[in-house]
């Protein structure tokens, strides 16, 4: 166990500058470790700072205390020229890829021939989309660290790679080897990724089309300062030159060491017997691509004892005893037809293009978005435009590149309209914002389409049936011109409509009733305030305990709730300002939709409390369960730890599961979650 803070801070009897020095960088890494790697932090980031200023204050007096391996030369090294070459002692291979469970069976029928034995075991991991490199360590110190390359010689990145706080410049315990090499995967998280290109996006800086070529672009910087401002994390998986005496029997059992010595391992990390178990394995990974924190292009597969990959050996290219099986791809080569314009429930103006469909990733996407037209003039996407489409999940398929070299002649550049293409109303762009909107507000059909389905949505106003389709007939035949004439709908015209009938009008009329009965929370959020989402609404709800005293609450009032910035303040003022509006909300509640006052809450239910989530959930995302976890205080963790309080589980858990049954923690499963949650929930 490591010492507490305040157990290293005390300084009886005085200490030399070195033995403080040294004691300092012992806790500094030590709380790196717990802050990078176990992502269980014991110090708050002021507490942190503190040690960081000390240690610095001391070497800055001490120079000669100053080691390579000191915290405070992670970001020391001035800028180079270029990358030196270096020759790898132990060539770094690539691995073998195959795509298909036939191709896997097949090389698992390799591996037990070549073995002789009826079964293999393997170690089965995800393969991340970043960039391998090799790390040197020499009597537990980072020394050297390189790119793959070709393979045989690769570049010098040893002073980019020690600003990557999850590397160990200096290694835990005592039982490494005095030289060897570790080899992994330097990656951009996914959430690190997005906030990389949106503030490049501010300042008008290069964005990087995925995750995968941001990792590369920020690790092959001339000046560390730069790498060190990018969120680069790495796990290991490997090792290269290292004493074939001090080997484990086992692959598992090494990165368990190499764990123990600092290092961070996939936590997907897990051992699978036989074919069947890594097509499983497959699968799982697979369904949960979307959800993990990182981008990843399929699995890794490596034969569990070292002995047999011994005997195995490589082929000239890639070990025998390892195979990397693939993921479709989630992007694929298409041509813009057509570029359109999208209207959103606030007016936002979106690109769309439309495509020559393609399949990406076994669904046929015939439409991307451009996201705005900044990101058009940046990608100066035009149509007849061979692009890049790439689609993730449930997220809109984008357009990640246009293929300059292939553009047809006589295109012409995208401007961005003037005037909203379906109202006609004034294009405008808010100060500070990229984003143009349509000034056309409820007027604008478009928007007030929007507004409807967001009003009705499962998770504001939950009005069950009444969809796209249905909305677009109401408004069409003048049955609707605002959400409050929905609640003086009745069956007989309703039942009049394309595909309805009288037990769908009943169906609906009747899901109108049901929704009368709601929350304040999800009547505020129903509403469609600029920037009010379902947390925000749950703080003005929890903060005011009444809608009368919100529409009346001014600017000064609002920015005085914890997270209402000014932007959300002024949005919510200007909401409440509008009489049609206040209008539409008088006639909701005379139509009778009720909520009982909540309950003064001066308690975060959840804090203190940490929950980790595995699999796919059926009734919300993953940012959902998130939100809803953080909206009652509680914290969310990518891993498993003796610090979780709740592992939440939904389809496919993958090896976190295994582990917090090891560590006995709380499982929940989705039913349990939600009725877990409900019990916080104020009316
Ligand atoms: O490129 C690679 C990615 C991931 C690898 C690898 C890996 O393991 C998870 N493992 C080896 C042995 C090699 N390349 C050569």
């Amino acid at each position: 166990m490591a010492p507490s803070a305040q157990g290293l801070v005390s300084m009886s009897p005085p200490e030399s500058a070195a033995q403080r020095v040294e004691a300092l960088r012992r806790e500094i890494e030590h709380h790196n470790y717990r802050y990078y790697v176990l992502d269980q932090p014991v110090v708050s980031d002021a507490e942190y700072d503190a040690l960081m200023a000390e240690l610095k204050a001391l070497e800055t007096g001490h120079p000669e205390l100053i080691t390579p391996d000191s915290p405070t030369q992670r970001i020391g090294a001035p800028p180079s020229e270029a990358f030196a070459p270096i020759r790898h002692e132990v060539p770094m291979l690539s691995l073998d890829n195959v795509f298909s469970d036939t191709e896997l069976l097949d090389f698992d029928r390799r591996v037990r021939e070549h073995l002789g034995v009826d079964r293999a075991e393997y170690t089965a991991e995800p393969k991340l989309d970043g960039l391998a490199v090799s790390i040197l360590y020499q009597h537990g110190r980072l020394t050297r660290a390189a790119t793959r390359g070709d393979g045989t010689t690769g570049e010098d990145v040893t002073a980019n790679v020690k600003t990557i706080r999850s590397i160990p410049l200096r290694l835990q315990g005592s039982a490494w080897p005095d030289r060897f090499e570790l080899r992994g995967e330097i990656f951009m998280p996914i959430e690190g990724f997005k906030q990389l290109n949106a503030w490049a996006l501010r300042h008008d800086q290069k964005v990087f089309a995925n995750p995968r070529n941001a990792a590369a672009g920020s690790l092959r910087q001339l000046d560390p300062k730069v790498t060190a401002r990018r969120p680069l994390d790495f796990f290991c998986y490997g090792w290269g030159l290292f004493p074939a005496d001090r080997l484990p029997e086992a692959q598992a059992e090494l990165l368990a060491r190499l764990q123990d010595w600092g290092f961070p391992v996939c936590p997907e990390l897990t051992v699978v017997e036989g074919a069947e178990e890594c097509l499983d394995y497959h699968r799982s990974i697979l369904a949960k691509r979307e959800s993990l924190p990182y981008e990843t292009d399929g699995v890794v597969y490596k034969v569990n004892r070292i002995a047999a990959q011994q005997r195995l050996g490589f082929t000239a290219r890639a070990p025998r005893w390892a195979i990397a099986h693939k993921f479709p791809a989630h992007e694929a080569t298409t041509e813009i037809q057509a570029i359109e314009v999208q209207v959103g429930r606030t007016g936002v103006l979106t690109p769309v293009a439309k495509l020559e469909p393609v399949q990406v990733g076994g669904v046929t996407v015939s439409s991307a978005s451009l996201h705005n037209y900044e990101e058009v003039k940046r990608k100066d996407a035009r149509v007849g435009d061979t692009v890049i489409v790439r689609r993730a999940g449930d997220v809109i398929p984008e357009v990640v590149t246009v293929i300059a070299e292939k553009r047809p002649a006589e295109t012409s550049p995208i401007q961005p309209p003037g005037r909203c293409p379906i109202c006609g109303a004034e294009v405008v762009t808010d100060p500070g914002e990229t984003l143009i909107r349509c000034s056309g507000g409820l007027f604008c059909p478009a928007q007030l389409k929007a507004a409807i389905k967001h009003f009705a949505s499962r998770r504001a106003m939950d009005i069950d049936g009444l969809g796209d389709k249905l909305i677009d007939q109401l408004l069409e035949k003048g049955l609707i011109e605002d959400v409050a004439d929905l609640y003086d709908l009745t069956e007989e015209p309703v039942a009049q409509l394309e595909r309805m009938g009288s037990k769908s009008a009943r169906n609906l009329i009747q899901a109108l009733e049901k929704s009368k009965q709601t929350t304040l929370p999800r009547f505020l959020y129903a509403l469609g305030i600029r920037e009010v989402g379902e947390v925000t609404a749950q703080t003005l709800a929890q903060h005011f305990r009444g809608l009368e005293p919100l529409i009346k609450a001014d600017q000064e009032t609002l920015e005085q709730i914890a997270n209402i910035g000014p932007v959300v303040a002024n949005h919510i003022v200007a909401f409440f300002r509008q009489p049609h509006n206040r209008q539409v909300i008088e006639r909701l509640r005379d139509a009778g939709i009720e909520w009982e006052t909540p309950e003064e809450n001066h308690s975060r239910p959840l804090a203190d409390k940490t929950f980790v989530l595995t699999g796919a959930l059926a009734s919300m995302t993953r940012d959902e369960a998130k939100t809803r976890i953080e909206a009652l205080g509680g914290k969310t963790s990518g891993s498993v730890s003796k610090n979780t309080d709740y592992l939440i589980v939904g389809e496919d858990p993958g090896s976190k599961l295994d582990k917090a049954r090891r560590l006995e923690i709380a499982v929940m499963n989705e039913e349990a979650f939600l009725a877990f949650l409900n019990q916080f929930v104020t009316p």
